[in-house]
Formats: structure tokens, sequence, C-alpha cells
């Protein structure tokens, strides 16, 4: 007679899956809390203890881990000495093994949870079953996951046993899942410790979805999440439209990460390709909108739009005259919804934009590597600005410079700004000289940028830039300062009676 050892935290799908094995003439050996689930729905079990002839002592925390069952699990069934070795010590096979591992992650997410709860969720009786029968797949298939349950029982049922192929699939999943289990021990442990670059990173992340294409058709692609989702695009819920691209998701997660800079008043961010095209607060959402609409109201087109409050009726009125390939919002007021869903291809997400960031490295990929830094959180206030010039800024000017500079941390470098009455009317972005990107954002505000507010996200090596501001009628400058030629840009202002603060910190993002 064939025998399955069933050891599973998760009981979902246990009741059918283990029926399903007694039906396919399976004896079915299992521990303490498993045992009682399947005892009370009527299927009989083996005790572990039975099996190693040992007690489960210390709470539990020892129960399987025993030649008893290790040795059935190791055995090379093919291997005569292994096969006497069997015999004479007594063990008996083990055909399949079905375990899933302590909820160490719901545990560490678990409100209030203590040190000693989440310790004691580390498993290492499962992890070794799971690991022992997955180095001798060759023999012995192993379940982790409950999805895996239904295919599993038809193939034995279909063959009388599982494929070689399919065992490999999944010892493969195995190893997966005990090395992201580990990796997440880890990274709790290590977070504890407070090491913050540890020699060895252990990154963890579950897939989202495949994607139909990445950047480009002929690239594929998939989405995967880490452990800390919740100021992310893979915590949003998706109420209408098609499904998110490759592109989506960056630009998505762009435009939220500008929500970020403004809380406290409604604002509206349109964004393409990376980089805002728009963003205005106002006293309302519509207000918002209209600025962050109206700062340019070409490059919107097939745009991502996101708010940090929710859409009513007369945004959407205004939304569904443009095409956009997004819309994300805390939410949509009903009549909002039934406007903006009439667009069959549109995506409307919602998202909680106010929640706390909980992410505190940035990852970039190089070829083979990663560099990881702190995220780029830093905010400045007024106090801390310095002023350089003989004029100082206007109380309006102040406000227009403080919001400026908000949006430049969010364009690709090198990243002019130009803005005036809580919207931005000018964006240069990417450009490989800064005053080529002031150059852009002037000649997108055209006339508007008399009397606006221009931003840097890094000092002027030459004074070219501010004599491009002076030309255009920009009143006030906002730029981290700190070049050796500060003096001459200086310089320029004081002749043209422009205000020019410095901040003393840089907002690169390449
Ligand atoms: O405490 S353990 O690390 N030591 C063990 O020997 C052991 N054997 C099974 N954890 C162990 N398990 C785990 O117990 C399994 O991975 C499974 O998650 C859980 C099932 O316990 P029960 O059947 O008592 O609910």
């Amino acid at each position: 007679m064939k025998r399955a050892l069933v050891s599973v935290s998760d009981k979902t799908n246990l009741v059918e899956f283990v029926s399903g094995l007694v039906d396919l003439g399976y004896e079915i050996i299992s521990t303490g809390g498993t045992k009682k689930t399947l005892e009370a729905a009527g299927i009989k079990t083996i005790g572990i203890s039975d099996v190693t002839g040992f007690p489960e002592i210390m709470d539990g925390r020892v129960k399987t881990l025993h030649p008893k069952v290790h040795g059935a699990l190791l055995c090379v069934r093919d291997n005569p000495d292994h096969v006497r070795q069997i015999k004479e010590l007594g063990i008996e096979y083990i055909d399949l093994v079905c375990v899933n591992l302590y909820p160490f992650k719901q545990t560490v997410q678990k409100p209030g949870v203590s040190h000693e709860e989440i310790i004691e969720n580390i498993d290492i009786g499962g992890p070794s079953m799971l690991r022992s029968a997955s180095k001798n797949y060759k023999f012995i298939p192993v379940i982790c996951d409950p999805n895996d349950y239904d295919a599993v029982l038809n193939e034995i049922k279909e063959n009388g046993e599982t494929s070689l192929k399919t065992r490999e699939l999944l010892a493969a999943k195995v190893f997966r899942h005990t090395a992201q289990y580990d990796a997440m021990i880890a990274n709790y442990l290590t977070e504890r410790t407070g090491e913050k670059y540890p020699e060895k990173l252990t990154l963890t992340f579950d897939k989202v979805q495949e994607l139909r294409y990445g950047e480009n058709p002929h690239q594929s692609a998939a989405f995967y999440k880490g452990m800390h989702p919740q100021y992310s695009l893979a915590n949003a819920k998706q109420l209408h439209g098609k499904e998110l691209s490759y592109n989506n998701i960056q630009d998505g997660n762009a435009a939220i990460e500008i929500l970020k800079d403004f809380e406290g008043k409604p604002a509206a961010v349109g964004l393409k390709h990376m980089n805002p095209c728009g963003v205005g607060i106002g006293e309302t959402i519509e207000e918002a909108w209209d600025k962050a609409y109206e700062a340019d109201p070409v490059s919107i087109f097939g745009g991502i739009v996101a708010f940090n409050e929710p859409v009513n009726k007369a945004v959407a009125e205004k939304l569904a005259n443009i095409f956009l390939e997004i819309i994300i919002a805390p939410s949509f007021d009903a009549d909002a919804f039934d406007i903006l869903s009439k667009k069959k291809n549109i995506r409307l997400m919602t998202l909680d934009t106010t929640l706390p960031v909980d992410t505190t490295y940035k990852f970039t990929n190089v070829n083979d590597g990663l560099l990881v830094q702190d995220i780029d959180d830093k905010k400045i206030s007024e106090e801390e600005l310095r002023c350089v010039t003989n004029r100082k800024p206007t109380a309006e000017e102040m406000e227009q410079l403080l919001f400026a500079w908000k949006v430049v941390k969010h364009v690709k470098s090198n990243a002019i700004v130009l803005a005036k009455d809580n919207m931005t009317i000018g964006v240069g972005a990417g450009q490989m000289n800064r005053v080529g990107a002031a150059r852009i954002a002037i000649e997108q505000a055209g006339e508007k940028a008399k009397g606006s507010v221009m931003s840097s996200d890094a000092f002027f090596p030459m004074p070219d830039t501010v004599e491009e501001a002076v030309k255009a009628g920009v009143t006030a400058i906002i730029q981290p300062g700190g070049s050796i030629k500060d003096q001459l840009s200086i310089d320029v202002c004081n002749e043209h009676g422009i205000a020019m603060v410095y901040t003393g910190c840089r907002h690169f993002k390449h």
C-alpha cells in the first residue's frame, strides 16, 4: 500500500485532496493538527508518532524531524545499498508528501504581533520534509501548494502515478517556495538588527500577473510584487478596462509617486512616459484637474491620470473627453464611474493614495546587478531655503517655488519645471544639458512663462539657463546651488530683479 505524508498549516482543500488519495488507495500519515482536521471529516490517518516511535515534543517543535521520516524521504530507491539500509532499520517508504508551512509571512503582518510569536512561526520540520522529498523527486511527488492538488490527483488517477516531469516541476516549485520562506525570515531578522546593506540581498517577489508583452511587443514580461505592497500599483483595484500593460505599470507607479508629495490638498497628476506632463493643486479636485490638464493639453493624450481625492461627476465629464490610458484615484463616485466606464478600454483603478509609503529602498537594475538606495523622500520647507539674490521671493512666488520644487523631483534629469498658479506650465525632461531642458519648458509655457517661477533639479553649471529664464519673463528660481560658477547665475538674477533661492539638495532622477 502506498503511503502519503500530510502535514499542513493551510488546510484549504485538504479534506478533498486527502479523500482523493484515500480513494486511490493511499494510507495517510499526518501530524497533530492535520490529523484532527482529517479525522473530523471522517478520514482515518496514522499519527506521525506511530511512524517515528517518538512523541511530538517541545510544543510540536520536533514532530517529523526523525530518520524514520527523512530516511524514507531521502532513500534512493534504485540504490541497493539504500534499500538494504531501509529494510535493516525498519524504515517504510513514503510515496507522496503534502506539506505547507507555518504562516510566517501572515504572522509578521499581524498587527501588534510579538517577536516570540513570529519566531514560533519559523517552520523547521516542514521545509526539511519538503527539501528532502524534493531532492528525491525522481521517486516522490511533493506538493506544497493547494492549487496543485487537483492536477496531481488527476494525474495519479489517470496514470497510476505522477510523471517524472511533473515531479520535477513540483520540486522546483518547492525550492522556490522554501527559498522565499527563508528569505522572508532573513529579511525580518535583518530589519530587526538594522543591518543596512547586508553581504547578501534576499529579495522576495510574488507574481501578480504575466503581461501580454514588455516595453515592446517583441519582449515578454511579468509583474511581480514585493512584500510591502501597501502603496503599490499591485495593491490597486482595477474596476474597469483592459488589462494593464508593462508601460502602464511603470507610468502608473510614477504618477502615484508624485501624489505622495502633495498630501493635504486636492492634487491631480497627468503623466506620460514616466514624466509628469501636468500637475495641479486646487481647492477642489476639479480645479486641480483643470490645472493639470491646461498645463499641457497636448501631451496628456494617451496619458495616465492620478488623483489623491475621489473622482466626482464634474471631473469625470471632463476626463471622458480625452483619450486616457488609466485613471487612478482613491475612489470614483457612482455617477463618475458610470460616465467613465462607458469607454471600453480605459483602465479605472482605485488605490488609497493617502497611505503612508512603507518601502524604504529603491532598486535600479544594471546588467546582472542591482543598485540599491534609499527612496528619495527628502522634503524641504521654506525655512530651509537660502535666498542668494538681492530680491527675496514674494509670498506668492515662494508658494510657487515650493510647488515647482516638488514637481521637478519627479521629472527625469536634466529637469526644469516652470510653474504658476499651482500648476506646471512647462516641463523640460530628460535632456543631456540643462539649458536644453529649460528651453523645452519655456517653449511649452509660451506666453504663460511671463511671471512664472522656475525649478531645476540640480545646479546651473553656467549662467545660460538663467539667461533663458530672463528672456522668458520668469521672476523667481529655485535650485540646489553649489556650482563653482554660481556667482555668474546670481549676477544675472540681480541684474534683472529675479529672486533665487537655494535648496542645498538636489533631486537627480535618471
Ligand atoms: O515545528 S516544526 O518546525 N517541527 C516539525 O518537526 C514539524 N513537522 C511538521 N514544524 C513542523 N511541521 C509543520 O507543522 C508543517 O510544515 C505544517 O505547517 C505544520 C502542520 O502541523 P499540524 O498538523 O499540527 O497542524
